[in-house]
């Protein structure tokens, strides 16, 4: 059974790892798109897998974790990614690099970054961020072992050349013992450049470290931006004893922003991503509200970026949730979410929707309304079915304890994925307990806070795209998951009401085109 360490990937064999980095980074030298490790010889495999998803961002084979430096580049989305050219598993990473002119349909590039033999990244090019510094894209990463953080420049965006000096911080400060020293971010306030990065306090708390800078070459350690209490103490059995990622003590991927009149950080600890929303002042942010950016357990590392449409846009790595011998055998591993469009919702929470952009792969449109759901209720009409789909459900929740949908279900039931909203519990989940006949996947319950206020109804905007689930629900809250149905007719669709009837208001379904024509997603 696979492990949420697996699907984490944590380096499991460093020294393995850097001793293969010299011949990788010669590789990638000669290789000249992001994703050709034997994609000849996996190519029909890939455009025939049916766990691919057909609509996501991915690489075209092998491994792929966090969204690194997404930006606006001359108009075009640049997206980069925590990248493995060597196979489907995590390890010697590089930036892999992709763009879009429309945030749907992609252009697989050549890889961005790999480790230097002898260099400061030689142990991998860990995650960053990107920003223009007067004129010129700089891409802003950590470099392992030990973690330190660099700079790369370009002047096209396609080949980039690490500065000559790096690193640029080469340690955190020596008073400070932090669990980790990773993840930069630089935005600029005024004359000076600000970075924060992802760390923490042993037996205390995670925390994101905040560096100033005249040049963005010479940084200097300011203060804590923030530091928090672990968001749960309880080290998931998963986790390697000790790993203070598994505790919150070490916060991952720090994303700080300015959303409306306020600020949001996000940060990824405990294999979830946590949004905090505060006032920034004097250099420090506090806290106001704070909530999970997805009630999922398989997203993670998120990062945003703003757009020229005035958008804060937010790309996160959706995990997989089988063993590591079946996405290895797979070929691949990892898929970037759809965007998200982040907005300061009238409550004080994180209002979170789809980019409308992806309207463009909506066809074959089926709608019905105003159809009574009762614990007897089964299947939609036969033509209501897919693993392709875009879903808008709004329900009413009349007297039912829980309503929602049932999904990628077999004409029998014997496979089924069902997505609740309980009244009682207020909360939304997604069961997975029988989304698939294999044993080789993770089948659990997964799922959040989330409430209606009286009389309102449910609107549910769900994706489906092969083992992809993205639920959007009420424009507030984000439930992502991973689900592997074995049988090719597991494809219905059905309301579901459960201790009373719900109403289901409207019911709009699209197929979605996929975004290539051989699942290579370029
Ligand atoms: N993934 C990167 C790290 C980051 C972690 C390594 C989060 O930089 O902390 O692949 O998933």
């Amino acid at each position: 059974m696979k492990t949420l360490l697996q699907g984490l990937a944590k380096p499991t064999n460093r020294r393995q790892f850097i001793s293969s980095a010299a011949a990788l980074a010669l590789f990638a030298k000669t290789t000249p798109l992001a994703s050709q490790r034997n994609i000849g010889s996996l190519r029909e495999k890939l455009a025939a897998d049916p766990q691919r998803p057909r609509y996501h961002f991915l690489p075209a084979a092998n491994w792929m974790n966090d969204p690194n430096g997404p930006l606006q580049w001359k108009g075009e989305y640049h997206l980069f990614y925590q990248y493995n050219p060597n196979g489907a598993f995590w390890g010697t990473m590089h930036w892999g690099h992709a763009r879009s002119k429309d945030l749907v349909h992609w252009e697989h590039l050549p890889l961005a970054l790999a480790p230097t033999p002898g260099g400061p990244d030689k142990g991998g090019v860990f995650s960053g961020s990107a920003f223009v510094n007067q004129g010129v894209p700089t891409l802003v990463y950590t470099g392992v072992d030990p973690e330190v953080q660099c700079l790369a420049t370009s002047a096209d965006m396609i080949h980039w050349e690490k500065f000559s000096a790096n690193p640029v911080i080469n340690g955190p400060p020596p008073e400070l013992k932090v669990t980790g020293f990773r993840d930069p971010s630089v935005w600029r306030e005024g004359d000076t450049w600000l970075m924060t990065i992802g760390a923490g306090f042993r037996g205390k708390e995670g925390a994101v470290l905040l560096y100033r800078s005249k040049d963005a070459i010479h940084w200097d350690y300011l203060h804590t931006l923030c530091e928090g209490p672990a968001f749960v103490s309880q080290p998931s059995k998963d986790w390697p004893a000790g790993d203070p990622v598994a505790t919150g003590e070490m916060w991952e991927c720090p994303d700080f922003f300015p959303l409306g009149e306020k600020h949001v950080l996000m940060i990824s600890t405990q294999g979830f991503v946590f949004y905090l929303i505060g006032s920034y002042r004097d250099r420090k942010f506090h806290p106001e509200v704070q909530g999970r950016a997805d009630l999922g357990g398989h997203l993670y590392a998120a990062k945003s970026m703003p757009d020229n449409k005035g958008r804060r846009i937010l790309w996160g790595w959706i995990r997989e949730a089988r063993s590591e011998a079946a996405y290895r055998a797979a070929g691949w591993a990892g898929v970037m979410a759809l965007p998200r469009v982040l907005t300061l919702g009238s409550d004080g929470h994180l209002g979170i929707e789809p980019a409308e952009e992806l309207k463009a792969l909506r066809q074959n449109h089926q709608r019905m309304a105003n159809v009574s759901v009762t614990p007897s209720t089964s299947a939609l009409p036969e033509r209501v079915r897919g693993d392709g789909l875009e879903i808008l459900a709004e329900f009413h929740p009349g007297d039912a304890e829980e309503f929602g949908l049932r999904m990628r279900c077999a004409p029998d039931g014997s496979e089924q994925t069902l997505l609740l909203c309980s009244r009682k519990e207020k909360r939304l989940y997604l069961d997975r307990r029988q989304s698939s006949l294999s044993s080789d996947v993770q089948r659990d319950v997964q799922g959040g806070q989330f409430d209606l206020k009286p009389g309102e109804p449910l609107r549910l905007q769900v994706f489906l795209d092969a083992s992809v689930i993205e639920v959007f629900a009420s424009r507030r809250a984000c439930l992502t998951e991973r689900v592997y149905p074995t049988r090719a007719d597991s494809l219905g669709v059905s309301p579901l009401a459960r201790g009373g009837t719900a109403r289901l208001l409207s019911l709009d379904v699209w197929e979605m085109r996929a975004i290539s024509p051989d699942r290579l997603t370029s």
